[in-house]
Order: C-alpha cells, then sequence, then structure tokens
C-alpha cells in the first residue's frame, strides 16, 4: 500500500521568533499523510526562556497528529538534542537517509559562538571510544548529540544573544555570516561524503540545519535541504508517495501554512516508500557508548 511521507524541519517551536506560528499552524501540512516527520530543531526545548512554551506546542504537535490518525515522528537536533533518540532514517530501503545534518560537523554549528566548546565536547567523546567504534554511525549521531548539547550549557551567556533577532546577532558579529556563508557552500560535499561512508545505499540526503532550503546533486547525490521557519528564507517540505520523491514550498496563509501546489525538484525512486513499518531507524544509543551521554548535565526539560 501506497504511504504518503511528509518531511519538514526547524520549526523551532516555542521561540518567539524565527519559528513556526505553532503546532496548530502546521496542521494543513499533514493533511492526507500517513506519516508526518520534523527532521530535528522541533521545539526548543533546552532554554529557559523557551522551553514552557517549546514542551506545550510538542505535546499539541503529538495531539493534533494523534487526531488526525498521523504517525509523527520526531527526530532529534542540535537545539532539541535530546527531545528524540531517533537521530536519522533510511527510508524508501535506504534509498533516502534522513539526518539533521549536526552530525556533518565536529562543532555541530560552526557559526556558533559556542563552537570551540562544542568542539572540545566532540573531540572528548572521541577519545572515549575505542578505535573500532569511533566511525561508526550511532557513534558520529550520538557524539553529535552530546557535543550539541554543550551549547545550552552556559546558558547565561546566551541569554542575552538569544533573545535578539537573527539578524540583529549577524549584524554585531559579521564575521559569524563569513562562517555562515562558508558551511552553506560545503554542506552538500559534506552531507555527500557522509552518505558515501556511512549509508552507501543512500541516493537522496534529507537534511535541515543550516536553514538554507535547497537542492544540489554532488558526487551523484542529491542533497535536499528543506530550510528554516525563519530567517534566511521560506521553509519547504519533502513529500514521498509511491515512487515519487517531491519537494515543495511551505506558504503561509495568513493563520496556517499550506504546501505549493508547485514542485520545485521531482524524483522517481528506484524503489517505492510502501510501508511504514518496512522503515528502519535508529533506536536507543548504542551500549558502546554511553559515557558520551552527559548524565547530571543533561538539561530538566519538562517531560514532554
Ligand atoms: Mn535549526
Amino acid at each position: 500500500m501506497s504511504e504518503r511521507i511528509v518531511i519538514i524541519s526547524d520549526t523551532h517551536l516555542g521561540r518567539p521568533h524565527a519559528a513556526a506560528a505553532s503546532a496548530r499552524a502546521l496542521r494543513p501540512l499533514w493533511d492526507g499523510a500517513d506519516r508526518f516527520i520534523v527532521n530535528g530543531d522541533t521545539a526548543e526545548v533546552h532554554h529557559p526562556s523557551h522551553w514552557c512554551e517549546a514542551a506545550k506546542e510538542t505535546m499539541q504537535l503529538f495531539d493534533l497528529c494523534e487526531t488526525d490518525d498521523v504517525q509523527l515522528t520526531l527526530l532529534s537536533g542540535n537545539h532539541d538534542p535530546y527531545i528524540s533518540d531517533i537521530r536519522h532514517l533510511h527510508l524508501a530501503r535506504g534509498i533516502i537517509f534522513v539526518t539533521h545534518g549536526d552530525v556533518l560537523h565536529p562543532a555541530v554549528a560552526p557559526w556558533s559562538p559556542a563552537a570551540g566548546r562544542i568542539h572540545r565536547a566532540y573531540q572528548n567523546g572521541l577519545e572515549q571510544l575505542e578505535d573500532g567504534d569511533r566511525e561508526t554511525l550511532e557513534a558520529r549521531l550520538q557524539l553529535a548529540q552530546h557535543a550539541s548539547h554543550e551549547e545550552w550549557k552556559h546558558l547565561h551567556e546566551l541569554k542575552r544573544e538569544a533573545s535578539r533577532s537573527t539578524m540583529f546577532n549577524m549584524i554585531i558579529r559579521p564575521w559569524a555570516v563569513a562562517k555562515v556563508v562558508w558551511y552553506w557552500r560545503i554542506v552538500p560535499r559534506l552531507a555527500s561524503e557522509f552518505i558515501k561512508q556511512h549509508a552507501p545505499e543512500a541516493q537522496f540526503a534529507i537534511i535541515g540545519h543550516t536553514h538554507r532550503p535547497g537542492v544540489w546533486t554532488c558526487r551523484g547525490r542529491t542533497i535536499i535541504n528543506t530550510g528554516s521557519f525563519g530567517f534566511p528564507g521560506t521553509p519547504r517540505a519533502v513529500v514521498l508517495e509511491g515512487r515519487e520523491l517531491k519537494v515543495v514550498r511551505i506558504e503561509w496563509r495568513g493563520e496556517q501554512y499550506e504546501l505549493g501546489t508547485h514542485a520545485l525538484a521531482r524524483y522517481e525512486l528506484p524503489e517505492p516508500v510502501d510501508s511504514v513499518a518496512a522503515e528502519t531507524e535508529s533506536a536507543r544509543p548504542a551500549a558502546s557508548v554511553p559515557k558520551t551521554r552527559p548524565g547530571s548535565d543533561r538539561p530538566s526539560v519538562p517531560a514532554i
């Protein structure tokens, strides 16, 4: 039976700016879908100024999807590293690889003021692993999860910055703009190299994270970024149905978001996306890497 899957990313629910308006406003996006996937940075559950609203919106998202009989899958991103232990998905029998994108660089967000600290956390975690475990997909995803959390352990330093708009932060830190642009340029290549090593059967990588929407062909693979609900552009969705993969714009209609009718890109898959149950995904972290998980440092996120 043909399944319809809709994938978006970076809704950043709970944040007053550069975020989706609300969980309810997203509802038309999963209309007619069997499965709705948010590929990381669903909600700002790390930040004391935002996490109550983020938790409420995340609950609302689950409630609405349950009411509409749609399976909701959240992958964790760098803004919500412990919202879910699902860090990647293989769809269409491995032809499509889905991950937030924080795993592609050891500093997770190299443009961030916390990049040095994040990178050190990544290296520290890496050194705790046995040689043979360091390059596994699970270890890489888990190290990025652990390192991502490092950004939110020093919230007092981030409070002022987090309260400003992205544009304002860019103006007062112009070197960050150069780093963002540099990273935008290299990320399709990084994604292509990553799936060549860790998911070689994948022909498509679907990511978010950098907030730059786009479709690139790199070394024979197609890299799709679904962008973000906020700066710097309009978000996009990947819609999978049968053998079709298409990328569409997400349009704001005054009170709610809707999928654009025009396909920005369209591909025919060699294998259909025919069974949600048959797809594989990362589950709980591998037992060999528990040392890299922050124990008492884990944020006291409201139960969601
Ligand atoms: Mn994001």
